[in-house]
């Protein structure tokens, strides 16, 4: 079941100012950053509230590591903005499986790694009225921060 939202991605040309953008402006600071390479972005994720179910909701900015990501390829189309949202769920693999068979392009057969140690797949934005969804489910120990 999905519970909450994870995450609202943003994608950007230039990570260090977009963070300094997010913190001048509304005073989020960096809870986490890393480089995803099999999803091709650097990221910083700035934790915005912690929720009931011991996850956090964050914003994820992201930024493309090659040209070959699916976020350089998304920015040279649309410039910078939301990419994506993510919702929460204590079970991944059985939200995939449920929604897939209510006939949403699921894009991975399996789950893959995401921010934190999460686990992660999409659905196929033109099944979901134009939105890349994400369905995460985070690392079982709270992430620490760094
Ligand atoms: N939001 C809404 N629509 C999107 C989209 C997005 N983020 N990305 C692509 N689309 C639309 C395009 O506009 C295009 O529509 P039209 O045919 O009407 O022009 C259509 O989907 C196909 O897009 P495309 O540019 O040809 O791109 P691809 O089909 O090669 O890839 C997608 C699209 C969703 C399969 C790919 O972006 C993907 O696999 N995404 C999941 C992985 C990802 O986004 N990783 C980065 C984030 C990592 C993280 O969150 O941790
Ligand atoms: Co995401």
């Amino acid at each position: 079941m999905l519970t909450r939202i994870d995450h609202i991605g943003i994608a950007c040309f230039d990570l260090d100012k977009t963070v300094e953008f997010y913190r001048s402006t509304y005073g989020f600071e960096v809870f986490h950053t890393e480089v995803n390479e099999e999803q091709g972005v650097r990221e910083a994720m700035l934790k915005i509230n912690e929720t009931s179910d011991g996850g956090a909701t964050y914003l994820q900015l992201l930024e493309p590591v090659n040209d070959e990501s699916t976020v350089a390829k998304w920015l040279a189309k649309n410039g910078e903005g939301v990419h994506h949202i993510a919702f929460g769920t204590p079970d991944v693999d059985a939200d995939a499986a449920a929604i897939g068979g209510k006939g949403v392009r699921v894009l991975y057969e399996e789950p893959r790694r995401g921010s934190m140690d999460s686990r992660i797949t999409f659905l196929h934005p033109k099944d979901c009225h134009g939105v890349l969804t994400e369905l995460v489910t985070s690392a079982p120990e709270p992430p620490a921060e760094h």
